[in-house]
């Protein structure tokens, strides 16, 4: 007997506009690239922070991940769990596989943080006479993280050889640099992003969160 699908959470009213950028992509790009098909709730901004969804979530958002009686949050751990169910994420040799958890950690607690510094300077703080200041220290930092990742990559396709899970959460946090054009001045992480948004497996994830904001079928 097969079990039943997982269930994630999405926004139901993304407000990057179907640009593939909110946190759900990573777990559906995941889902897809084991082959696991999945299902699909969408939650307002309000029923996040409902005792419903704070049951599941305590801070009230997304994505979750629902699998028999498991229930799980944060991208990181979720996206750890299905590489380490299914095939197709992690390298069988235990010293690859702990290679790859690292860089899992890696582009969630050394890449992300100063690209969402940026954003939230640019997002929260445009009006402070210190701005521009500040956004020119965010952006430093940002390209000091990008030089030092794009030494290590050099001309490789994938961080450690093969595509990993690492590599699917290096790319995604990567990809929200995708419209400042920093990622250009390194051609190498440009070609990098390239490659991971051309999987298939993400092209389906990335169709499937679209499909939400057209109004479509949110199911995959
Ligand atoms: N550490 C958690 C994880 O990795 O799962 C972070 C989860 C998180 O930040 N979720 C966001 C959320 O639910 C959505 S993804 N926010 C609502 C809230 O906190 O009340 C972050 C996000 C949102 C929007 C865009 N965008 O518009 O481009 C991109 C990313």
């Amino acid at each position: 007997m097969s079990l039943p699908s997982p269930i994630i959470t999405a926004f139901e009213h993304s407000p990057d506009k179907g640009k593939g950028l909110a946190r759900d992509m990573r777990v559906r790009w995941a889902l897809e690239e084991v082959g696991q098909s999945y299902e699909v709730r969408l939650v307002s901004f309000r029923a996040m922070k409902e005792p419903e969804h704070l049951a599941l979530h305590p801070f009230g958002q997304i994505p979750t991940y629902e699998e028999g009686n498991l229930a799980l949050f944060e991208t990181g751990a979720i996206v750890l769990h299905i590489a380490e169910r299914h095939a197709g994420l992690f390298p069988d040799e235990a010293n690859a596989r702990a290679r790859a958890i690292m860089w899992m950690f890696a582009a969630l607690n050394t890449v992300e943080p100063p690209i969402l510094d940026r954003e939230t300077t640019r997002l929260l703080e445009s009006e402070k006479p210190w701005y521009e200041e500040r956004l020119r220290f965010t952006e430093n930092r940002v390209r000091s993280r990008l030089s030092q990742l794009s030494a290590r990559l050099g001309n490789a396709e994938w961080l450690e050889g093969v595509f990993s899970a690492g590599d699917l959460l290096m790319v995604s946090v990567l990809l929200r640099l995708k419209s400042s054009g920093m990622l250009d001045e390194y051609a190498n992480l440009a070609a990098y992003v390239a490659s991971g948004e051309a999987r298939p497996a993400y092209q389906r994830a990335f169709a499937a969160q679209l499909a939400v904001f057209m109004g479509q079928s949110p199911a995959s």
